[in-house]
């Protein structure tokens, strides 16, 4: 706010997808525009949606609140509303959510002549829980397949889930989602602490240009990324964690429905063995 008192060069009119100036203005800090609209009513209708399906189950307990999906049986028709009908429009209405966020964000870049690395991340993360909750699902010929909406539930259906495949860390891609989520950390880890060390120095010392945190990396093992380099390789890791969970989830039922360790007998059974 204080910067935007007088840098009005950042409230700039247009770069909007749909709508044209209806709703391009701002509320206080806040870009409105139509995605800002759809965002807040869907984000408002599954939230009441979910106290509603909190009120008529059997707790108020915030771990153990369940919005569960339909059975099995109701494939993939709509189910009462007793009966997952509560999840699969709580599902869309987080879906619009979701959207509704990134297409806002995608307005906000056009305004500013940005590149649309930001939405293009977040939609990585979109992508995985769609790949949860609707294409696995469709896959797999049941809404039921989809994860239930609860702290605890949530977390007995991932168990449950890897458990069926017997091992759930021998799925490949399980193996390099989790492999990009750890050196995801690592390159955060790395570069919050370089920064910090040369930008937020002892009192006393100068603060540091650039120039020394390629010094250090150099000195350390002979190579730096580039102070754009290594936000580079942040979004590339960053990103992959997301993929590789996606494709590590809807592999497993549409694609290989046996343990996950029985798939390495590929390669139990090369020739180079015998
Ligand atoms: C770097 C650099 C930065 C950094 C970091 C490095 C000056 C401020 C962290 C070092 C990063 C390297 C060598 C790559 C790490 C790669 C993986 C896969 C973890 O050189 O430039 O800018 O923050």
């Amino acid at each position: 706010m204080a910067v935007l008192s007088f840098e009005r060069k950042y409230r700039v009119r247009g770069g909007t997808l749909i709508g044209g100036d209806l709703f391009d203005f701002w509320i206080g800090p806040f870009y409105v525009g139509f995605f800002g609209v759809t965002t807040l009513f869907f984000a408002a209708l599954g939230t009441a949606l979910i106290l509603w399906g909190a009120a008529i189950g059997p707790t108020w307990n915030p771990w153990l609140i369940n919005i569960a999906p339909p059975d099995i049986k109701y494939g993939l028709s709509l189910a009462p509303l007793r009966e997952g009908g509560l999840w699969q429009i709580i599902t869309i209405c987080a879906i619009g959510a979701f959207v509704s966020w990134a297409l806002r964000e995608v307005e906000i870049c056009r305004k500013l002549g940005m590149g649309y690395h930001v939405p293009a991340a977040y939609g990585m993360a979109i992508f995985a829980y769609v790949t949860l909750v609707v294409f696995r699902p469709l896959l797999m010929g049941a809404w039921g397949y989809g994860f239930p909406y609860g702290i605890f539930p949530h977390l007995d259906w991932v168990s449950n889930t890897g458990y069926q495949y017997l091992h759930f860390h021998y799925n490949p891609a399980h193996m390099l989602a989790v492999s990009f989520f750890f050196t995801t950390t690592l390159a955060l880890g790395l570069h919050g602490a370089l920064v910090l060390s040369a930008v937020n120095p002892a009192k006393g010392e100068t603060v540091k240009s650039p120039e020394y945190e390629d010094t250090f990396f150099r000195d350390l093992i002979g190579y730096s990324v580039g102070t754009l380099g290594i936000h580079r390789v942040g979004l590339l890791l960053a990103m992959n964690a997301g993929f590789w969970s996606a494709v590590c989830i809807i592999i497993s039922g549409p694609f290989w429905s046996r343990g996950w360790p029985e798939w390495w007998t590929w390669w139990l059974n090369l020739p180079i063995w015998r």
